[in-house]
């Protein structure tokens, strides 16, 4: 467990670049048919679950929605295994079972990867609950899209949450879309925030695009729920640079917004910052991002390798 304040900067930017190579490679991977199903990526996004992280304990909860490969590398899931539930074989992080949308990890305390929209939501309270009945100072991190606070089971999460004053932070990832539906064409408040005022949660803004201040604003949220538990909602205003899923070819959007966030590059960003203070040299960051590409490469090779799961445990996890 290590607290925030002692998560070195130029890790948690090792750690963006080896979500941006991993997915990548998924891409890649995706488009050589090796990967079934759907894949959402979530290039771009990265600095809103490591800032998350980098203000978090190691046994927080934290429990997203589909675009979730991030969130179980920031989390600690090894590429490898992430890689081989993209391939859907029996080292993956759910045994080959989940595929991209379900990626689970219960050791590093990662609860999903959920496919239907807003449905874990309410999963969220419940962890919280369980935090707060033990007398856990545990937080729960809850990541959803801008899609996912017009459904119901986020109202009805949000309304017992305020109620029962659990330890849980509602982190709206704000890409600006929900699929190829832009957020003002779906959502009647000009304020995403103005969602968790109608249920008295505290509520604030952060830059998506900017790690530290995801990570400072986040650190003071979590400080406050520690010391006397309750909700509170974050909107992270982000952006992807790829289509909602590998089939879009998001052409809702324009070249020049897509170009415009591109400036504003989360890794390059920390990367600028920690450069002007003296903290990262050119070579040292070379030194990063080819380890990250390395780790990513071995992950296909090792997706590869990996047997897929045995005949026998079809129905192991099949609940009826
Ligand atoms: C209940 C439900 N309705 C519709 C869908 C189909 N669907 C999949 S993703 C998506 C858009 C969600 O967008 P958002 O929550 O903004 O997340 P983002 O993809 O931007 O990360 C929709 C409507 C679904 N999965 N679940």
């Amino acid at each position: 467990m290590q607290p925030a304040e002692q998560r070195d900067e130029v890790e948690m930017l090792w750690l963006m670049l080896l979500i941006r190579r991993f997915e990548e490679r998924a891409s890649q991977q995706y488009q050589a048919q090796k990967i079934g199903g759907f894949c959402h990526l979530y290039i771009g996004q990265e600095a809103v679950v490591t800032g998350a992280i980098a203000a978090t304990r190691f046994d927080d909860y934290i429990i997203t929605a589909y675009r979730d490969h991030a969130h179980a590398l920031a989390r600690g899931t090894s590429a490898n295994a992430c890689m081989a539930e993209l391939f859907g074989k029996d080292t993956g992080c759910s045994r080959g079972l989940g595929g991209s949308m379900h990626f689970f990890d219960k050791e590093h305390h990662m609860y999903g990867g959920h496919a239907i929209v807003a449905a874990h939501v309410p999963l969220a309270c419940g962890l919280a609950f369980a935090c707060k009945y033990r007398s856990e100072d545990r937080v729960t991190l809850c990541f959803f899209g801008d899609g996912a606070i017009n459904q119901g089971s986020f109202h009805e999460a949000l309304n017992l949450a305020a109620l029962f004053k659990l330890p849980v932070i509602f982190i709206c990832e704000n890409n600006l879309f929900a699929m190829g539906t832009s957020v003002e064409r779906s959502t009647s408040l000009k304020q995403i925030i103005d969602r968790a005022e109608g249920y008295d949660i505290p509520s604030c803004v952060v830059d998506g695009m900017n790690f530290r201040h995801v990570r400072d604003t986040l650190s003071e949220v979590v400080e406050s729920i520690r010391k006397d538990p309750h909700p509170a909602f974050v909107e992270a205003r982000t952006y992807r640079y790829r289509g909602h899923s590998m089939s879009d070819p998001a052409s809702y959007r324009t070249k020049e917004q897509l170009e415009q966030y591109r400036l504003d590059d989360p890794i390059t960003r920390l990367r600028a910052q920690l450069t002007r203070e003296g903290k990262l040299s050119n070579e040292k960051f070379d030194e990063l991002d080819k380890e990250a590409k390395q780790i990513a490469l071995e992950s296909v090779k090792f997706a590869e390798q990996s047997d897929e799961p045995p005949l026998e445990k079809l129905y192991d996890y099949t609940y009826v």
